[in-house]
């Protein structure tokens, strides 16, 4: 059989509130044209993030109900680290409430002044932690990655002529670790090959630098690797898994992403010492070793979820699934992040509303018509995420992408919610020319995103 099918039937339901142009024109004005400033209520499909959005399995309400909420020695932490251990191979296994948790308490030791993290590209919470810690952050994609149209199988790599300079240039002292993160959220989503992860641990070894993956969307990567990357074809997931995490030394999750569940994170290490440092800072600001900022419940489902994900049906829908909407939206001329990546397509607003400069925001006027033509939630990552003004001169910086981020909740919308959200901008896009672009009104000092406010021109 050809069709891919959910590979699931649904038990519970939760109803979507379906609103009309007119209230969604309402909300935005008094949201001040920001889609954070939003009730969910007033959502009707919501792509704003894949994060802590999925749904649970029967077996993952099930062990909520298990979950053993003994302070110390919980009976739902050893079950969390065993099936750690068994797809990792880590030694250490440290619960977090969430992913920036443990980048928080990992460069909290090993960040600090005079340091450097190189990443293929840090995630916006990543590079946050590094900088509080007065590390630097340093991206270091393949110069494919920030070509939008180009198609290629791996956009996510690490660039490893550049890695090597910045060695050669610091010196291995400076750079306490590398990370990897899989896929490459920043970048479209797009994976690492096995063969990167292989030569990036080979150069950091070479140096004495340990690898760290960020593993949010591990499984989701390896999927990738299975169907594009020569010789892995026929190898099982949890193989391919194992082997992507028996290059590095430790690893980053949040559990939101690929354990699907609503919140949850750990740290993996393989370093006695470091271990030990991490679990001093855990039992300080998360809580004791064996749960670290969860619940006994929480550990249930996340060690649940990580066995779900490893089901090939599943992969293959994910993946198809995001596949198929961003084939359809090429086909019908509307320009995107080639190829799909794992968990989002990301619509190139540059391109589709080459009208509006980038001083006038196309990602967020684009984002605002998709919610007001259908009721859709989904997130700019351009100018108004990154771009900045300076309050002196008023002189603008614009940044590398105008994106809109589709971002799809685990398990939670079927095809039809798909070909609805499909048909809305593919009628967008046919009436592009009438879009305007907006100006910012309100910002708040950091990270403006999330409050800015916004009127159209
Ligand atoms: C997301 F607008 N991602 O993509 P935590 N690493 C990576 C992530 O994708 C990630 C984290 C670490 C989110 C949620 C999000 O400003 C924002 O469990 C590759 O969220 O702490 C999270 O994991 C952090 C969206 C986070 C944002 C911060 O939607």
């Amino acid at each position: 059989m050809k069709t891919i099918i959910e590979p699931f039937k649904i038990k519970t339901v939760e109803p979507i509130r379906f609103t009309t142009r007119e209230e969604r024109e309402r909300v935005l004005t008094e949201a001040g044209y920001n889609l954070f400033n939003i009730h969910s209520d007033d959502v009707l499909i919501d792509l704003l993030t894949d994060s802590g959005t999925a749904a649970m399995s029967a077996k993952q309400w099930a062990g909520i109900m298990e979950g053993d909420e003994a302070y110390a020695g919980s009976r739902s932490f050893y079950r969390f680290e065993r099936v750690i251990k068994e797809i990792t191979g880590f030694r250490h296994i440290i619960p977090t409430h969430q992913g920036r948790a443990a980048e928080r308490i990992l460069f909290g030791i090993v960040g600090g002044e005079g340091k450097s993290i190189p990443n293929n590209t840090h995630f916006d919470t990543t590079r946050a932690n590094v900088e509080m810690s007065r590390a630097e952050a340093v991206d270091l994609p393949v110069p494919e990655g920030h070509i939008p149209s180009l198609v290629a199988d791996f956009k996510g790599n690490m660039d490893l002529k550049a890695l090597e300079a910045l060695i050669l240039r610091l010196g291995p002292a400076r750079i306490p670790l590398c990370m990897l993160t899989v896929t490459n959220n920043s970048n479209g989503g797009q994976p690492v090959s096995m063969e990167n992860i292989r030569r990036t641990a080979e150069l950091c070894h070479a140096h004495g630098i340990p690898l760290f993956l960020d593993a949010c969307r591990f499984a989701e990567n390896a999927y990738f690797i299975k169907l594009r990357e020569a010789g892995y074809k026929d190898r099982p997931i949890k193989e391919i898994v194992a082997e992507m995490f028996s290059y590095a030394d430790g690893c980053t999750m949040s559990a939101k992403k690929d354990a699907l569940v609503n919140i949850g994170g750990f740290l993996a290490v393989n370093d006695d010492a470091l271990a030990q440092k991490a679990r001093n800072i855990l039992v300080v600001t998360e809580g004791f070793p064996t749960y670290g900022g969860l619940a006994g419940h929480d550990l249930e489902a996340i060690a649940q979820g990580l066995e779900e994900i490893l089901d090939e049906h599943y992969l293959k829908y994910r993946i198809r699934m995001v596949a198929y909407a961003g084939n359809h939206l090429t086909r019908t001329g509307v320009p995107i992040v080639q190829p799909p990546g794992g968990h989002a397509i990301y619509i190139d607003a540059k391109a589709f509303l080459p009208h509006i400069p980038p001083h006038q925001y196309p990602g967020q006027a684009l984002a605002c018509e998709i919610y007001l033509h259908g009721g859709i939630r989904t997130c700019e990552i351009g100018s108004v995420m990154f771009g900045k003004t300076d309050p002196g001169s008023g002189e603008f910086r614009a940044a590398n992408m105008e994106l809109v981020r589709l971002a799809f909740p685990r398990r939670v919308y079927t095809q039809s919610h798909m070909d609805y959200v499909l048909e809305c901008i593919r009628e967008i896009f046919e009436k592009r020319e009438a879009l305007r672009g907006m100006k910012i009104v309100w910002e708040p000092e950091v990270l403006r995103h999330f409050t800015a406010r916004f009127k159209p021109l």
